[in-house]
């Protein structure tokens, strides 16, 4: 099996297990254990923070990057595919009492106008705009990019608003290979950032999220009012640590392999697909004119041994890890171009 359903499935390797086994640990609700002290140091570092807490999952990165800064009641600004948006159980609305309100960006990504225009005045009437959103790479903008110039711009927009920014940065590491940047060049905008250490990077679980220091000493606290709180964590942080010191650069070949993936798909009858807008590791193309509908098409390319989730009725989403090769990425090719031939 070739899987190409998302970037969460990949596994660690014996090195990773490795550093795991040999971590050292102590009880991180107590703040005493010294491997993911050392891995929020790191990542702070990293993201050009001033602090970093160490979480389950990028799911709970958002909600506690949310809770942290919003009062119930408050507004948040997001493109209407966010994944905080649609993946996230609605707990912006459940755990902050925060109404997200939508944007339609272009492929994923909000313009310094379309914000300028949805912050609300203050009026009696409104609720206070307090975030805004920006999730980089896009995930159902097929891993679109946000530019830096971009962000900038927004941010420029947020701050005459008194508004504050936070980037769900789940594959913000993507992003900064793809333009040869630092994280900073980013994070330098925004009030906090996430970045996942399970999707890309290949650790078995965990995010990270940056910002300043009352602001992670709130988001640690609400970590432990939401059952975060977790013990001899080192054994996984450990995990991360090695995903940052090991695994970032190589998410080059990734792109270079979501790239050769997208350029033969778009040969194929059948396939919808600008591998131009293919900047990172996430290949979205429509399936309408194979006369299947998206469902049909991946349940059929399982029994070819190619697995990949539809990502709406007729889209469909592939995506490259560290646990695919170039041959592995010949193999769906050629397993994609035979079913649709036959
Ligand atoms: N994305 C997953 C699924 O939840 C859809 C995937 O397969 O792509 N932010 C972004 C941009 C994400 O893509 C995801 C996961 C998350 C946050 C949440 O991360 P986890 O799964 O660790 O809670």
């Amino acid at each position: 099996m070739v899987d190409l359903r998302s970037d969460t499935v990949t596994k660690p390797s014996p090195d990773m297990r490795r550093a795991m086994a040999e971590a050292k640990v102590g009880d991180d609700v107590l703040g005493d254990d010294p491997t993911t002290i050392r891995l929020e140091e790191t990542a702070a570092q990293l993201l050009g923070k001033e602090a970093a807490v160490f979480v389950p999952s990028g799911t709970m990165a958002n909600v506690l990057a949310i809770r942290a800064q919003t009062h119930h009641g408050d507004e948040v600004i997001c493109d209407e595919t966010a994944h905080i948006f649609l993946f996230e159980v609605a707990a912006h609305a459940a755990v902050s009492g925060v109404q997200l309100r939508t944007l339609p960006g272009e492929r994923g990504r909000l313009s310094p106008e379309q914000v300028d225009r949805a912050v609300r005045p203050p009026n009696i009437h409104h609720p206070v705009t307090r975030l805004i959103e920006l999730e980089n790479t896009h995930n159902r903008g097929s891993g679109s990019i946000y530019p830096v110039e971009l962000v900038a711009e927004i941010a420029a927009v947020a701050k005459r608003h008194k508004a504050s920014i936070h980037i769900d940065g789940a594959r913000l590491m993507n992003a900064c290979v793809a333009l040869g940047v630092q994280p900073a060049a980013y994070t330098r905008h925004a009030s906090s950032c996430t970045l996942c250490l399970s999707k890309g990077l290949g650790a078995p679980i965990g995010s990270v999220i940056g910002g300043d220091r009352d602001f992670i000493d709130r988001a640690r606290r609400y970590r432990k009012m939401l059952g975060g709180g977790m013990r001899q964590v080192g054994i996984i942080a450990a995990a991360g640590l090695y995903a940052l010191e090991h695994n970032i650069d190589r998410l080059a070949e990734d792109h270079a392999n979501a790239k050769r993936l997208a350029e033969a798909l778009a040969e194929m009858p059948g396939i919808e697909l600008d591998p131009s807008m293919i900047e990172t590791n996430l290949v979205i193309f429509d399936v309408t004119r194979t006369g299947l509908s998206a469902a049909q098409f991946s349940r059929a390319m399982k029994d070819e041994g190619v697995l990949f989730f539809a990502t709406g009725p007729q889209s469909c989403r592939m995506v490259t890890h560290l646990n695919v090769s170039q041959q592995d990425i010949e193999t769906a090719i050629e397993a994609v171009a035979r079913f649709l031939r036959a």
